[in-house]
């Protein structure tokens, strides 16, 4: 089983390799005013999860310079994801706030659609 997860994991990171949307290109101030909104936030993911990629293909295709941090190789992003979110389970965001409160939001379609209204995204 843990094989047959493997080779799908494989094929997962094959197809986005090979179909990668090209990022959006934006002038300096505005990808600078994003890059200044997006580093209060943080993806938890696993490298061959396929809702990960979903996510991280969205992050590529808007140009977002989101951290990402791998849940399952990093035992202190494993368990700040454990003690934060309340699950071991990704992609899931951390959102920061000024104040340095932190949410945490998971399921991936959730993520694209929370970044998409947050940062006002096409
Ligand atoms: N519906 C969720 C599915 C997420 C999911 O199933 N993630 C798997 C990895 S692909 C997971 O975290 N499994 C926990 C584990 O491997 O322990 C989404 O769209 O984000």
């Amino acid at each position: 089983m843990n094989f047959v997860r493997w080779i799908l994991g494989r094929l997962v990171l094959a197809y986005d390799v090979l179909t990668r949307p090209k990022p959006v290109i934006r002038d300096a101030a505005a990808q600078a005013e994003l890059d200044s909104k997006t580093k209060n936030f943080a993806l938890y993911q696993f490298n061959a999860c396929p809702f990960c990629v979903k996510v991280r293909r969205e992050l590529r295709r808007h140009a977002l310079n989101i951290e990402l941090r791998d849940a399952r190789n990093d035992a202190e992003h494993k368990q700040a994801l454990i003690d934060g979110g309340g699950r071991f389970k990704v992609p899931c965001l951390q959102i920061s706030s000024g104040s340095g409160e932190k949410t945490w939001l998971y399921e991936s379609d959730d993520i694209i659609a929370y970044l998409k209204s947050e940062l006002e995204l096409a």
